[in-house]
C-alpha cells in the first residue's frame, strides 16, 4: 500500500477522491480539510470522492480525470484523508517518508539543504538519479512552490550560492511549507515470488522547531509524525549543559539548539501510541563534539581520541545499503557517550515513546560558522546519509548489510 506524500498517511486500495485545481472554477472555494491538514488556507473546486460500487471490489478503478461537475475543466486526484495532490503513479510507488523534528536551532534545515546533495552524490555513484517530483505541491495555492522551488529557495540557495546560515524557519501559521518530494528512479525487487519494479519516492516535511517546542492548540497539521517512516530527531549535543562549559570557549555557542526536553514530549504525543515509523536521534554539530578531544578532560579527551570508535570514522558511498552492524555499533557507542554526558534521562526518554530507535553522529557542515557565513572551507559533511539510509532500508528501498 502507498503513502499520501503530505499527511504520510496509508492510500487505501479502494479509497479515492478527485478535487478540481482551477482557480476559475465557479466553487473554488476554502478547503476546510486540507486547510485543517496544511495548516494554513488552502483553496479548491468541487471535491468528489470515489469508492467501489460493489464493496470490496478489488479491481475496481474510477476515473481520476473526469471533467469537474461545475467548470467541465478535468479533476485531478487528491488524497482521501488530507486533500493534498497525489501525483499519477504516487499508488504505485514505493515511498520513504520522513518527518524532520528538534528544538530551535538543532540543524534540521541545514540538513536538508545538504543532504539531498549527498543524496545526489549517493545515487550517482551506483548509477541512479534524484530528481524533483513534479506535481507534488499544491497548485491550489498561491505561493505554495514545486519541490525543485521550494527547496532551491529555502534550503540549496542560502547555503550554496550564498554560503549563508538559512533563517529559522517560520511556523506554519506564519508561512505555507510543503513536503518535498525527491524521486530516485526506479528499483527491482522481489514482491512475494515475483521481482517487480517500482519507483521509489522520497518525500521529507521540515518543522519550526518554535511550533514543536509549543504546540499549536489544533495540531492537526502535525499528525504526519504519526505516519512518518523515519521521524529525525535533531539534538544539539551543545545544548548539553556537559558539553556547553567545556566546550564555550573553543566553539561558537551563539547558535546552540533549543532544549530537547519539551520537544521530545510533544513529539511523544504526535506520534501516540502504536507509531510504527522509526525514529533517528541525530546528535547534530557532531564537528563541534570532536573538538572535546582537545579539551583537557580526563573522561573526554580519551574517548573523542578513540581511534576505533565508530563515531571517528565516517561511512562509505559506494553501494545502496545500509551498514546495519556499523549502525548498531554507532548506536551503542553513542548511549555510552549520552551517558557520560549527563544525559540518561534523555536516553530514558527516547526508549519510553516505545518505538524503534537508533542514535546517529552526523555534522552537515562539517565546521562552526562565524556569524552567519558558514565556512570558506566549504561544507564537509560526514555520516550525514547515516539516518536516510536506515529509514530507506526500513521502508525496502535499499538493502541491508
Ligand atoms: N558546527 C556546526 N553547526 C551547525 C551544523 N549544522 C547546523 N549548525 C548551526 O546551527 C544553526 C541552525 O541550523 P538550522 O538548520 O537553521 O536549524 P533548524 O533546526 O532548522 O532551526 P529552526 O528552523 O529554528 O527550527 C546553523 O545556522 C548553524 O549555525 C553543523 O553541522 N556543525
Ligand atoms: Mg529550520
Ligand atoms: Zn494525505
Ligand atoms: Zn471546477
Amino acid at each position: 500500500m502507498s503513502k499520501c506524500l503530505s499527511c504520510f498517511r496509508p492510500l487505501p486500495d479502494n479509497e479515492f477522491a478527485v478535487a478540481c485545481g482551477n482557480s476559475e472554477c465557479k466553487k473554488w472555494d476554502t478547503d476546510t480539510i486540507a486547510t485543517a491538514f496544511m495548516g494554513h488556507e488552502c483553496k479548491s473546486g468541487p471535491q468528489i470522492e470515489l469508492t467501489p460500487p460493489k464493496e470490496g471490489d478489488k479491481r475496481w478503478r474510477p476515473d481520476l480525470n473526469g471533467p469537474c461537475p461545475e467548470c467541465s475543466k478535468p479533476m485531478r486526484e487528491v488524497c482521501p484523508t488530507c486533500r493534498h495532490p497525489l501525483p499519477a503513479g504516487v499508488r504505485d510507488a514505493l515511498v520513504t517518508t520522513i518527518a524532520m523534528c528538534g528544538a530551535r536551532s538543532t540543524g534540521k534545515s541545514v540538513y536538508i539543504a545538504v543532504a539531498i546533495q549527498q543524496l545526489k552524490r549517493w545515487m550517482a555513484d551506483n548509477s541512479r538519479s534524484v530528481k524533483p517530483m513534479p506535481g507534488s505541491a499544491r497548485p491550489f495555492v498561491p505561493g505554495a512552490d514545486t519541490t525543485e522551488g521550494f527547496y532551491e529557495a529555502s534550503y540549496f540557495s542560502p547555503v550554496y550560492s550564498n554560503l549563508q546560515i538559512i533563517k529559522p524557519t517560520a511556523t506554519t501559521s506564519q508561512r505555507f511549507s510543503i513536503p518535498m518530494v525527491w524521486d530516485l528512479g526506479t528499483i527491482e525487487r522481489r514482491e512475494g515470488m515475483s521481482r517487480v519494479s517500482r519507483r521509489v519516492l522520497l518525500a521529507i516535511r521540515d518543522v519550526a522547531g518554535e511550533e514543536v517546542t509549543t504546540l499549536p492548540s489544533d495540531a492537526t497539521h502535525l499528525e504526519f509524525f504519526r505516519y512518518a517512516d523515519g521521524v529525525f530527531f535533531m539534538f544539539d549535543p551543545l545544548a548539553l549543559p556537559a558539553v556547553h562549559h567545556r566546550l564555550m570557549d573553543i566553539v561558537p555557542t551563539n547558535m546552540t539548539g533549543g532544549d530537547p526536553t519539551a520537544v521530545l514530549h510533544n513529539l511523544q504525543q504526535l506520534m501516540g501510541a502504536g507509531a510504527r515509523g522509526r525514529l533517528a536521534v541525530i546528535l547534530s554539530k557532531f564537528d563541534a563534539l570532536h573538538a572535546l578531544k582537545d579539551v583537557e578532560d580526563a573522561v573526554f579527551s580519551p574517548v573523542m581520541q578513540h581511534q576505533g570508535a565508530a563515531f571517528v570514522r565516517d561511512t562509505r558511498l559506494d553501494g545502496l545499503h545500509y551498514d546495519d552492524a556499523d549502525g548498531s555499533l554507532l548506536t551503542a557507542e553513542l548511549e555510552s557517550l549520552m551517558t557520560l554526558l549527563d544525559a540518561k534521562d534523555f536516553l530514558l526518554h527516547v526508549d519510553s515513546i516505545g518505538v524503534e530507535h537508533r542514535y546517529f553522529a552526523v555534522s552537515v557542515l562539517g565546521s562552526s560558522p562565524k556569524g552567519n557565513t558558514l565556512s570558506e572551507m566549504g561544507i564537509s559533511p560526514y555520516r550525514l546519509l547515516d539516518p536516510l539510509k536506515w529509514t530507506l532500508a526500513g521502508t525496502g528501498a535499499i538493502s541491508l548489510t
